[in-house]
């Protein structure tokens, strides 16, 4: 289809409905994380329109739930990150179009926000919500419903014949002042089926979103871009309500805070923490701290993060090298990480670190940090704490980060439309980043199966200690693992083979 040939028809007097669509984010195996996204930017709309909310992973039927509703639909908003999430939404925007052509297509999230324009140049999206949706999404919907094209919308980018308009960028919205996230517009209880049966999940666990934003300036990261390093935390009392809200109505054992920096406030976590215990909440909760912040905590708020039942906590360390932390501006040291992990252990919190190999380098010279230097720095933290997980990712440049730019800058090809992108992802990117193919097959070994076998967490070593005649293999496992680590020999993995052809399983930390 080209641009002129496009029947899309902002009146859209009438209608009643609002059909939301959450694509699959990920390629391959991933844990579910809720699809917050489409339902905090459907809240205000609640009681006024007919809502849809449909995520791919979760809904059954999410294509006829989708394509069943478009006749009395105001519009449909598809929500992504860059990459595959782009794909299944484009399919599905395709699959909308080819049923009826006149139907606005709203794209938001991280990939469209940055990309506004190049979004709207494709046949798979009308309107680009920028940034954050709460108040912006709700008013396209009432713009687009009295039968006007979203002209004025603060944040809002969309297509015309005649061409792509921009509108002013919208101010940040306080996240107090917005409406507590709708979970009752979610199939909260199928999500959590779905982990417990794919992942093998004991427990009942769902994300809550507590702060936006983060002060932090990592090169590899996106969230400067839509935040613009502004962090802005719900007041703790709001945490506390509305957690034990979802905890009580899901008969939740555990909350995953899907914040990019939760402790970024010593103050606002002491009090959210003394909530927890006081409120008498019995839940396990986890959630991501940067390496410098945490170790510097008080005593005494450790002691009662700990107590008012935080099980982990998921540390970004990236790098332990001291050109590659100054090149990502990580603001933290290797001192800082392995800091961190004595944290962890004299307080008795879970840590899971992560770390990244494959930063760009300038052709024609050798990384600063090899897998190998890593692999000799985790041993380190593994010597701290045995229990501590770890998990490598292979550097993928996210597009408005410094990184990304250096990346260019270095020879990577850059997509340049929304099709393109959509299949920007880091299992299809194998030629063009820092990392050769045996080097990644190498980290998802490590990742999978070595290390969880070889550092047992507690999960692994109740296999190890229990079971009867099962622990047999299990024990057999962790010996040649340690070995296997201890000396980062990891050629011929005839037990890896042979695990994955019995077990599907793979024992990845998901962070
Ligand atoms: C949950 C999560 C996931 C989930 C689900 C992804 C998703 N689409 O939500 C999972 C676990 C699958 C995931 C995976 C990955 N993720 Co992730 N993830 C997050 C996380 C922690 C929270 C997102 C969230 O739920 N926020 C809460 C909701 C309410 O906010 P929001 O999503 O920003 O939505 C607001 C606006 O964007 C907008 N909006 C969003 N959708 C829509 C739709 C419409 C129609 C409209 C109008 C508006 C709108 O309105 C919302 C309210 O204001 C963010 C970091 C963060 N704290 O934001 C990273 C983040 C989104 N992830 C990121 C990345 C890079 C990844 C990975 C690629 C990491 C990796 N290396 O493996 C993988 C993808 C795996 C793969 N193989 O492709 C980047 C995205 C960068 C980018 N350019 O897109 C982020 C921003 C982290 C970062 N700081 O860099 N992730
Ligand atoms: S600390 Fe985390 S969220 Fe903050 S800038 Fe760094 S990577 Fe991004």
């Amino acid at each position: 289809m080209t641009a002129t040939s496009r029947k899309t028809n902002y009146d859209r007097r009438g209608k009643k409905k609002v059909v939301l669509f959450f694509p699959t984010p990920a390629f391959g195996h991933y844990r579910i994380e809720l699809g917050l996204a489409i339902a905090v930017i459907a809240a205000p709309l609640e009681g006024k329109y007919e809502l849809h909310l449909v995520d791919e992973r979760v809904t059954p039927n999410y294509e006829q739930e989708v394509l069943t509703n478009l006749d009395d639909a105001v519009c449909v908003g598809i929500s992504s990150i860059t990459g595959y999430q782009i794909k299944r939404g484009i399919e599905m925007a395709r699959k909308v179009k080819a049923l009826n052509p006149e139907i606005p297509i709203v794209w938001g999230g991280y990939h469209p926000s940055l990309f506004p324009e190049q979004c709207c140049q494709s046949e798979a999206c009308d309107i680009v919500c920028v940034g954050q949706g709460d108040v912006t999404f709700p008013e396209i919907v009432e713009t687009l419903a009295a039968g006007k094209a979203p002209e004025g919308v603060l944040g809002s980018v969309y297509w015309t014949a005649e061409g792509i308009v921009s509108n002013p960028v919208r101010p940040l919205v306080n996240i107090n002042d917005v409406m507590p996230a709708p979970y009752h517009l979610l199939d909260v209880n199928r999500a959590i089926m779905l982990n417990q049966t794919q992942n093998h999940e004991s427990i009942r666990t769902i994300e809550f979103h507590s702060s936006q934003g983060c002060p932090g300036k990592c090169g590899y990261c996106a969230d400067a871009q839509l935040y613009q390093r502004h962090w802005t935390g719900l007041d703790a009392d709001r945490v506390v309500r509305e957690v034990s809200h979802i905890v009580k109505s899901y008969n939740l054992d555990q909350v995953n805070f899907s914040d990019a920096n939760f402790f970024a406030n010593q103050n606002r976590v002491k009090a959210i923490c003394e909530g927890f215990i006081n409120s008498g909440l019995k839940i396990r909760w986890v959630a991501s701290a940067r390496p410098d912040t945490f170790h510097r905590y008080k005593p005494e708020v450790l002691k009662l993060i700990r107590e008012s039942g935080c099980k982990r906590i998921i540390v970004g360390a990236e790098s332990a090298t001291e050109p590659v932390l100054q090149l990502i501006s990580k603001g933290a040291t290797a001192e800082d990480h392995l800091k961190s992990a004595q944290t962890c252990r004299d307080y008795g919190i879970g840590g899971t670190f992560t770390f990244i190999t494959g930063f760009p380098h300038a052709p024609g010279t050798q990384p600063e940090e090899t897998t190998e230097d890593l692999l000799n720095f985790i041993e380190k933290v593994k010597k701290i704490s045995p229990e501590i997980r770890t998990k490598i990712f292979v550097f993928t440049p996210y597009p408005g980060t410094p990184l990304y730019d250096l990346s260019v800058k270095y020879g990577m090809p850059e997509p340049l439309s929304l099709e393109e992108w959509a299949d920007y992802n880091p299992a299809t990117l194998k030629e063009s980043v820092w990392v050769t193919p045996e080097e990644r097959k190498k980290i998802e070994k490590i990742n999978g199966f070595y290390y969880p076998f070889a550092y047992p967490d507690r999960n692994m070593q109740m296999k190890l200690n229990n079971g009867g005649l099962k622990k047999i293999p299990y024990h057999v496992l962790h010996s040649l693992a340690q070995a296997r680590a201890r000396h980062h020999y990891y050629d011929m993995p005839f037990e890896w083979m042979l695990f994955k052809t019995f077990k599907k399983q793979t024992f990845e930390p998901i962070a």
